[in-house]
């Protein structure tokens, strides 16, 4: 198939409510969105950079310049049969994965609606129903947290995960374990302790957590490795995964005993399956993880989220949690019980609200530029 036609935009829209993590706030989105045509159809994908280099080196203006100087004049008028031949095509370009990655997305997005089947069945996935799970912020009180919590069990979710620090971390899920003692309960640092700080985190071994995701730098395997061996609760890493063959140094490391897939953060949906199929082999499960995308990110986490290895409950929630309006149609939402199901139409299953996007759009770069 050859590629016609490339529109970048970026777009803007607050959080319903600021969401908190230890290395910030975040109040307001700017994401990329990437449209691609080729053959008859169009793929959309969506990029996770932040706004600010803090969850990893990336950001929303590294990822405009990389996208726009050199990764997308390069896939206008190129011919692929499978979309990850991409990977060669920018094989040269190190890093700005998160850059990739979006366009991998809407190159497989694309074939998908080409071919006329839903992307998850061209991604070879299995599942019929997604389990999900939310991920709350730091919140102003513990109270708010609780608060919080209980309206995500009502909602249905079936695992609550609570972003940690130090100074809300121990007392903090002690209070959510004697308020909601039967919960599936886990916690995220973002890195943000040290091997000196393993008292601590030994300290949250009594809880029941279903693991502790990311306690140690984002760039670090041997000191998780080393807090491993030390600590009862299961690690799961998230920033430390670049790709398939940093899982494989975890786990040989025995780092961790399951792992965060997010195919922003390992630059695309062919990265992603090659982590999820390392991590099968070895017995250890994944789960997918979310960067508060908006809806075209949404539905392709959700048809990666149906490989059969994706086997605990990801950070795949409705988006309304995050964004009063979604950007595709139908807005992506679960069920009652806390699932999503999977759509059977074609491509991502979901439509992007192009009025709206358009609404939204602060900039925007055509390729070829057709201004004229
Ligand atoms: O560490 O998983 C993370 C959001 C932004 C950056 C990093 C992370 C997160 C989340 C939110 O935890 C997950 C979601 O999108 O619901
Ligand atoms: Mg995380």
């Amino acid at each position: 198939m050859k590629i016609n036609r490339i529109t970048l935009r970026e777009i803007r829209l607050p959080l319903v409510d600021f969401f908190e993590t230890s290395f910030g706030r975040t109040q307001e989105r700017r994401v990329l969105l990437v449209e691609i045509q080729g053959g008859d159809a169009v793929g959309w994908g969506e990029c996770v950079a932040g706004e600010g280099p803090f969850y990893s080196d990336e950001t929303v203006d590294t990822a405009w310049l990389i996208l726009t100087q050199l990764i997308l004049p390069s896939v206008l008028k190129w011919s692929f049969d499978r979309p990850t031949e991409f990977q060669e095509l920018v094989g040269r370009v190190r890093g700005h994965r998160m850059a990739k990655g979006c366009v991998e997305a809407a190159l497989w997005d694309l074939q998908a609606r080409e071919l006329e089947v839903p992307l998850w069945e061209l991604l070879g996935g299995t599942r019929e129903k997604i389990a999900c799970g939310v991920s709350i912020g730091i919140q102003k009180s513990p109270d708010a947290l609780l608060e919080k919590i209980e309206r995500e069990l009502l909602a249905g979710y079936q695992r609550i995960k609570i972003k940690i620090k130090p100074g809300w971390d121990v007392e903090i899920v002690r209070l959510v374990r004697d308020s909601f003692p039967d919960i599936s309960l886990m916690v995220d640092a973002n890195g943000a302790y040290s091997l000196e700080d393993v008292g601590q985190l030994r300290e949250l071994d009594p809880f029941g957590l279903l693991m502790i995701e990311q306690p140690l730098s984002y760039d670090d395997l041997l000191d998780h490795s080393k807090l491993q061996a030390q600590i009862d609760t299961a690690i799961c890493l998230d920033e430390s995964i670049r790709h398939a063959r940093d899982a494989a140094h975890a786990l040989e490391l025995q780092a961790c005993r399951i792992i965060n897939i997010k195919m922003g953060r390992v630059g695309g949906p062919s990265e992603a399956r090659r982590v999820h199929d390392l991590c099968q082999e070895q017995g250890i499960p994944v789960w997918c993880g979310g960067m508060l995308e908006t809806g075209i990110g949404r539905a392709h986490n959700i048809a990666l989220s149906t490989l059969e290895n994706f086997s605990l409950p990801g950070d795949v929630s409705a988006a309304k949690r995050y964004y009063e309006r979604d950007t595709v149609l139908p807005p992506v939402e679960v069920t009652s019980d806390g699932f999503i199901i999977p759509p059977k139409t074609s491509g991502l299953g979901y439509e992007p609200d192009l009025p709206w996007i358009e609404k939204l759009t602060v900039r925007r770069q055509d390729f070829p530029d057709t201004v004229s």
